[in-house]
């Protein structure tokens, strides 16, 4: 089943003037993907402005792309069960004060320099849009996808889509940030589902998971780094590592 139309995308509560008549093409348009946060806040009421004073952020969740094809089954001994309470919870995200999607549009670096699919700015220009042409295809086996911000960033949420346009689950799933760009140094492991250490990044007790338009969110803990890494090793439907979009959001380090 194929839901093809991108305007499909800008039916929800935000249909601000972001236009994507084609992906791959960065936004021109002023108007992020990924609204900010603080609407009304000033940037001097956000300078002073506690972490533990939350707001709600509403990310743009693009159309589910697959109806009735089967979860795949197999040795996946770490596969979460499905959690609708989790899912809502995805729609509305707490986050500080002047909190934005920080990767947009940002560097993306990868372990495989020449995608077999698409190009690597796919990855940060805003569009979790799952149809054909948004996605990068990175080569088999253990492979990484690396994001520039620029700058250090107190990362409270990211939000990344491998697929969704059938079921199926990656491997290895790991996501790290650090001020390193070798990722040799001040690491933090941010989500790790590589429970037996396959990937060689060390154990990891997060679940393996199903992807769907909700992408999967993982928890920034206000870590303060400039490069976010993720990689993956294949997944249940064949051995390459996709990526539609990553949304890393932030705040300037404090
Ligand atoms: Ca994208
Ligand atoms: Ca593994």
């Amino acid at each position: 089943m194929k839901l093809k139309s991108n305007t499909l995308l800008l039916g929800g509560l935000l249909a601000t003037s972001i236009m994507m008549s084609s992906c791959g093409k960065s936004g021109e348009t002023a108007t992020n993907g990924a609204p900010a946060a603080n609407g009304t806040s000033s940037p001097a009421a956000s300078a002073t402005t506690p972490a533990g004073d939350l707001v709600d952020l509403t990310p743009e969740y693009p159309k589910p792309m697959f109806i009735g094809t089967p979860v795949p089954t197999g040795d996946i001994p770490n596969l979460e069960k499905p959690d609708p309470e989790a899912v809502k919870a995805r729609l509305t995200l707490k986050v500080p004060k002047g909190t934005e999607n920080v990767a947009k549009g940002k560097k993306v670096t990868s372990s495989d320099p020449l995608p077999i699919i698409g190009t690597l700015d796919l990855v940060t220009d805003g569009d979790a849009d799952g149809s054909d042409g948004c996605y990068v295809e990175l080569a088999p086996g253990a492979q990484w996808v690396q994001i520039d911000l620029e700058k250090e960033y107190d990362i409270w949420k990211i939000l990344a889509w491998h697929f969704h346009k059938q079921t199926s689950i990656y491997f290895d799933v790991n996501v790290q940030v650090s001020n390193d760009p070798e990722f040799k140094t001040g690491v933090t492991t941010l989500y790790n589902n590589d429970h037996d250490d396959s990937s060689k990044l060390g154990k990891g007790e997060d679940k393996a998971y199903v992807e769907t338009n909700h992408g999967r969110l993982i928890d920034g803990k206000g870590t303060k780094a400039r490069y976010v890494r993720l990689s993956s090793n294949g997944n249940t439907a064949n051995e390459m590592n996709h990526y539609i979009e990553v949304q890393v959001y932030g705040t300037p380090a404090k």
